[in-house]
């Protein structure tokens, strides 16, 4: 595989303050460990808009969504382009909202493809601005790639020019959807809002709790997503990092108790990234400025650095 490192400074979506530092906070555990890994990589660097964090908030629930947009559309161009010339992007990523440039990206490069995406994450982020209790649009992410807005639930009554925004971001790279609910699995999602259970339900999506993971061991939950996926010719893998337990995720900025281990973090992703429909695999929400001694930071950057090990081993 021909792997391109893309490092997304974004923070804008999260509701605390620091992500934007996790990438640089993934560099130094690796000088401190010793590991060559940044010295094989010439990564590129996506353009955000952290400075509407200095403006006011003119989108409650949907908080600085016109700059959101900017960071996702610049995510979605470069994960195309890197598509279409046949790279396997390693995305480095502040808070989740890019993530959904990142399967716009892939989707427009193949849009005859199949896509299947796997989520590890406490939370479901599904959420859109008409059910979003936070505004925080690192919890929106799928909903914009389903095209979902969900006003069957609906909680907010978000700006007009709110709205139009949204509509803008779920039709960039063509027309909404770029994923099927179908093929979505969770892994971990234990923090959910009502809106988001009425769609999990809705529609069916498979989550493996992590205490089926413990008890069916991790090979056997890796092969029952990727059989859930079988319909899919393309895999993309998101793990964000407060799947993990607050024991070791306490430099995230929503952690949520009863996660995944590190090893089991390790082993899950290193089985998932074999399969060979997997087209790109990405690492977010590291937050420094929340713990002591880079911890987070350190945990997140052996699951990078084994993941990555897997990708290469087996290719
Ligand atoms: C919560 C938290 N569901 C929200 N979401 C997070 O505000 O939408 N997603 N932290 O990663
Ligand atoms: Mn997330
Ligand atoms: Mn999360
Ligand atoms: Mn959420």
């Amino acid at each position: 595989r021909d792997i391109k490192l893309v490092e997304v400074r974004s923070e804008l979506a999260a509701g605390t303050r620091g992500a934007s530092m996790g990438i640089d906070a993934l560099k130094v555990a690796s000088l401190d460990k010793k590991s060559d890994f940044f010295t094989k990589f010439d990564p590129v660097n996506v353009k955000d808009a952290n400075d509407y964090l200095w403006r006011g908030n003119e989108h409650p629930y949907a908080k600085h969504i016109d700059g959101v947009y900017e960071v996702i559309h610049n995510v979605y161009t470069t994960i195309r382009d890197l598509r279409e010339k046949r790279k396997f992007p390693i995305v480095l990523a502040g808070d989740h909202s890019t993530a959904a440039g990142t399967i716009m990206g892939i989707k427009a490069a193949h849009p005859e493809r199949k896509l299947g995406v796997i989520w590890i994450d406490a939370h479901a982020d599904l959420h859109s601005p008409f059910t979003s209790p936070s505004g925080n649009m690192h919890g929106m992410p799928l909903a914009m790639c389903l095209g979902i807005d969900n006003l069957e639930q609906k909680l907010n009554d978000p700006l007009p020019g709110t709205v139009a925004y949204w509509d803008k971001l779920k039709n960039i790279g063509g027309e909404k959807p770029k994923i099927s609910p179908e093929d979505i699995v969770f892994i971990g999602v234990r923090d959910t809002e009502y809106p988001e259970n009425y769609l999990i339900e809705k529609y069916g999506i498979t989550n493996i709790s992590v205490a089926e993971l413990r008890t069916s061991g991790i090979p056997s939950a890796a092969s029952k997503v990727l059989d859930r996926l079988k319909a899919c010719d393309q895999i993309y893998i998101s793990f964000d990092v407060d799947s993990l337990d607050t024991s070791i995720s306490k430099g995230t900025g929503t952690p949520v108790p009863d996660g995944l281990t590190l090893s089991e973090a390790v082993q899950l992703n290193e089985a998932l990234i074999k399969d060979k429909r997997v087209c790109a695999w990405e690492i977010v929400e590291v937050n420094p400025t929340l713990d002591t001694e880079n911890a987070m930071a350190e945990n997140a950057f052996e699951i990078l650095e084994s993941t990555t090990r897997s990708l290469v081993q087996n290719f």
